[in-house]
């Protein structure tokens, strides 16, 4: 860190670029992110990312009760501590596996690899993963991924994509979730994806309610159209 580093700023509002030292073990870990994709090359791959508590895992549930009939379904979700998560995706009736990161604020590539060798991928058409609930740190791990994909509650504000952006430019959609509670909360979508399209011109962007069912239908679709193009890519090699 440079010498006028925050101390020295006394108690003066002010920010500091910090280098960046992790490029080395991100190259280890696209490495492995290619393995992932080599190995799972016609199932479609979404990283699902957000704050905690966003909705993520009320999102896999309810896409699982109306997708399940028509495609595989298998969810490796990520979290520092407990199987909370994996139970409440197992009990709607979805293939989950909890992956417990011992206190990481993120999932890495290796262990989305070792979580392959404890599930049956034979089939699989569509698989989540849940990612650890945090805006900052997952957008640097490829997961072998096709598509990563981010909510954002409408109760987390709508300033959040020019504060985290590496997780917006990263991402090809942006779920504004929680819709429901927009009349209660400071939150508008045209301001979030005014933001968001800032960081990243290319990010579609969908409003979402698990709740109210707002959404859901787009979202379901978009995956249907994902995973289609998925097994067609698959089948053209
Ligand atoms: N009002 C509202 N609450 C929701 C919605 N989706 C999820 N929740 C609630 O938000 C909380 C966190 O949801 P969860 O799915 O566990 O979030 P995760 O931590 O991102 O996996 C739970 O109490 C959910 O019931 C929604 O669309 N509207
Ligand atoms: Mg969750």
């Amino acid at each position: 860190m440079a010498a006028n580093s925050p101390k020295s700023l006394g108690n003066r509002v002010g920010s500091v670029q910090c280098d960046n030292t992790t490029l080395h073990l991100l190259k280890a870990n696209d490495f492995v992110a290619n393995a992932i994709r080599e190995r799972l090359k016609d199932v479609c791959i979404i990283n699902v990312c957000s704050s905690p508590g966003s909705g993520k895992t009320t999102l896999m549930q309810e896409t699982g009760k109306r997708l399940s009939s028509e495609m595989n379904i298998s969810v490796l979700v990520g979290d520092p501590e407990t199987d909370r998560d994996a139970v409440r995706m197992k009990d709607a009736g979805l293939n989950a596996l909890q992956i417990v990161t011992g206190g990481m604020c993120h999932i890495e590539a290796q262990m989305i690899l070792q979580a392959l060798d404890h599930i049956d991928t034979e089939g699989i058409d569509l698989l989540f993963i849940e990612n650890v609930g945090n805006l900052l740190c997952p957008s640097a791990f490829d997961l072998g991924e096709d598509y990563r994909v981010t909510l954002l509650a409408t109760t987390e504000g709508d300033d959040k994509p020019k504060k985290y952006p590496r997780m917006f430019l990263t991402s090809e959609l942006m779920l504004v979730s929680k819709a429901d509670l927009l009349p209660y909360v400071p939150f508008t979508v045209e301001n979030v994806t005014k933001d968001a399209r800032e960081v990243n011109p290319e990010i579609e962007v969908l409003t979402i309610s698990t709740l109210n069912g707002e959404g859901i239908d787009q979202w379901c679709d978009w995956l249907r159209e994902k995973v289609k193009e998925k097994k067609a890519k698959a089948a053209n090699k």
